[in-house]
């Protein structure tokens, strides 16, 4: 073996000395970058072929412990994804890096780790819901062969060294000039496969639709109802200042006209529905606040709109629910699932399939084109987003959230929140006002107090009442002193019941205790 080893290790490994170690690593992570270029520019132009990279994360995502999945939302916010995409990046670097290494010595053996790391890419991208096989395979192996060719090539314009002397340098700027053609490649393809991937386009969609006219319209805002207190939050959030909490790392991209919602499961006549026959049924306009059971006591994942839908009463009507179907499950077309108890969607007449948000088509990250939207419940048992079937289950199936630590049932807690001052603020001394929200959806809310330092609980002035499912504004004028003060606030329901001062954390069912925040008050 000795011989023709040695022979075809120099006839492999591009006269391997002579490439140094950083150009090997720079031309594997040129490789890489290219070839995943080349694949995400596929994936955005091709409806079968998942984005290998968005593979990656969601298989992280989905195979991590529900506690570090918790904790990472809980450091990171709704910046969960650009870390994770930006730690994805890393490691594809460092291995196209690792790999451009490996190749100088064998370039085979090179070749052969790029290879294995975009099977790994491939066999993510094939547990993707929306996935063809045959296609995505293909596509991984289109973008290994890139890689590999990009990489041989670069090793080899690596090889020739200029001579000693330094009296030619042209083989060395053909390393660079090839270096800096790769790299331009990989960034167009990356450019192109975020306006490939259709937002653009979807843009231009949502903004031809036009909402029905409900049949039952929310009623007019009456005077009053909004405050409008400098840095309270507005009665209505406007649509791109809504919280946005969802597992997707790339927001779903879906065309109405090939979208559909399946009505399945325990039912005597399941059927499915386009978005034109949506829209052409009976809507209804209902103001409906919507948290997260991941909202800390005092934090931003809650928000009210005016949501525009078709009552999931009517959808289950036309069905049929057959005795036993105690779950409703809402799946997304990106694979999530959420479920709350059949009832609650027969009950509460506001539980819609949602198409508008605030007098616009749903935004795309709220779940264009359709969503679901129930009063009372926290989003991860009841709001799924991209909605493609409602289906109807016994009590046993879980969605999502369930296995991963929280609570199956997730009715949404009373709650209030101070706004201004803001925590951990300055204001001068004087009159200044105290403001806020608090909500208990499907309750309403009936009074908010406020307890300045330990001085007695205060009766807040509340904002106009607009709907029981919609939270309320509360307003205390202060004389503040100069010096620090502790405010606390608590809300009492429609059914006359106390917030609760009970410090729990958000898991497994909703935080709860009362918010506080300390001011400095200037004098
Ligand atoms: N498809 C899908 N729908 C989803 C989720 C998700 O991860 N995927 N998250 C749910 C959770 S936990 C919440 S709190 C709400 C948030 O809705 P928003 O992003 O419109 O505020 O969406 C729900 N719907
Ligand atoms: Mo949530």
């Amino acid at each position: 073996m000795g011989e023709p080893r040695l022979v075809e290790r120099s006839r492999d490994d591009h006269a391997a000395q002579r490439v140094t170690a950083d150009r090997a690593a720079l031309s594997g992570l040129l490789a890489a970058a290219t070839g995943i270029a080349v694949v995400e520019l596929v994936a955005s132009a091709v409806g079968a072929v998942p984005s290998l990279v968005i593979s990656v994360g969601d298989t992280v995502i989905d195979s991590v412990p529900g506690w570090l999945e918790r904790a990472a939302i809980a450091a990171l916010g709704t910046n969960d994804k650009p870390v994770l995409l930006a730690c994805i990046a890393l490691v594809a670097a460092l291995l196209g890096a690792a790999t451009g290494r490996l190749a100088r010595r064998r370039f085979l053996l090179g070749a052969v780790a790029f290879v294995l790391i975009t099977a790994l890419g491939v066999a993510a991208g094939l547990a993707a819901p929306d996935a063809s096989p045959v296609p995505t395979v293909l596509t991984g192996a289109l973008g290994a062969a890139v890689g590999v060719a990009v990489l041989y090539r670069l090793l080899a314009a690596a090889a020739e060294e200029p001579p000693a002397d330094g009296s030619s340098t042209t083989d060395r700027r053909s390393f660079l000039l090839l270096a800096a053609g790769a790299a331009s490649v990989a960034v167009a393809g990356g450019v192109g496969a975020w306006f490939l991937g259709g937002r653009e386009r979807l843009t231009e969609l949502r903004a031809a639709i036009r909402l029905p006219v409900p049949v039952r319209p929310a009623g007019p805002v009456p005077p009053g109802a909004d405050l409008e207190v400098p840095g309270l939050t507005p009665l209505f959030v406007p649509n791109d200042e809504f919280y946005r909490i969802d597992t997707a790392l790339r927001v779903p991209i879906i065309d109405p006209a090939d979208w559909q919602l399946e009505i399945r499961g325990m039912v005597d006549e399941p059927f499915t529905i386009t978005y034109d026959e949506l829209m052409a049924m009976p809507q209804i306009e209902a103001d409906i606040t919507l948290t997260c059971v991941s909202n800390e006591v005092g934090g931003d994942l809650v928000g009210n709109a005016r949501w525009q839908g078709v009552p999931l009463r009517a959808l289950l009507e036309r069905a049929g629910v057959q005795a036993g179907a105690t779950q409703l499950l809402g799946r997304s077309v990106d694979g999530f699932t959420a479920g709350f108890p059949t009832l609650t969607a027969l009950d509460v007449e506001e539980a819609m399939v949602a198409v508008g948000m605030n007098g616009e088509p749903l935004p795309t990250e709220h779940g264009f084109p359709a969503r679901l939207v129930v009063p009372g419940l926290y989003g991860y048992v009841s709001a799924t987003k991209w909605l493609s079937a409602i289906e109807l289950t016994d009590w046993d199936v879980d969605g999502y959230w369930i296995p991963r630590g929280w609570a199956k049932e997730g009715p949404i807690k009373t709650a209030s929140r101070i706004d201004v001052p803001r925590l951990g603020g300055t204001v001068p001394a004087g009159r200044q006002p105290i403001a806020g929200v608090a909500w208990a959806p499907t309750r309403g809310i009936e009074g908010v107090e406020v307890r300045i330092d330990d001085g007695p609980w205060q009766q807040a002035e509340l904002a106009e009442r607009l709907d029981v499912d919609c939270w309320r504004q509360w307003y205390l004028p202060w004389d503040a002193t100069p010096g620090v003060h502790v405010i606390a606030a608590r809300a009492t329901d429609g059914l006359g019941e106390l917030q609760t001062d009970e410090q729990l954390p958000v898991a497994p069912d909703g935080a709860t205790g009362y918010p506080v925040i300390e001011v400095v008050v200037e004098g």
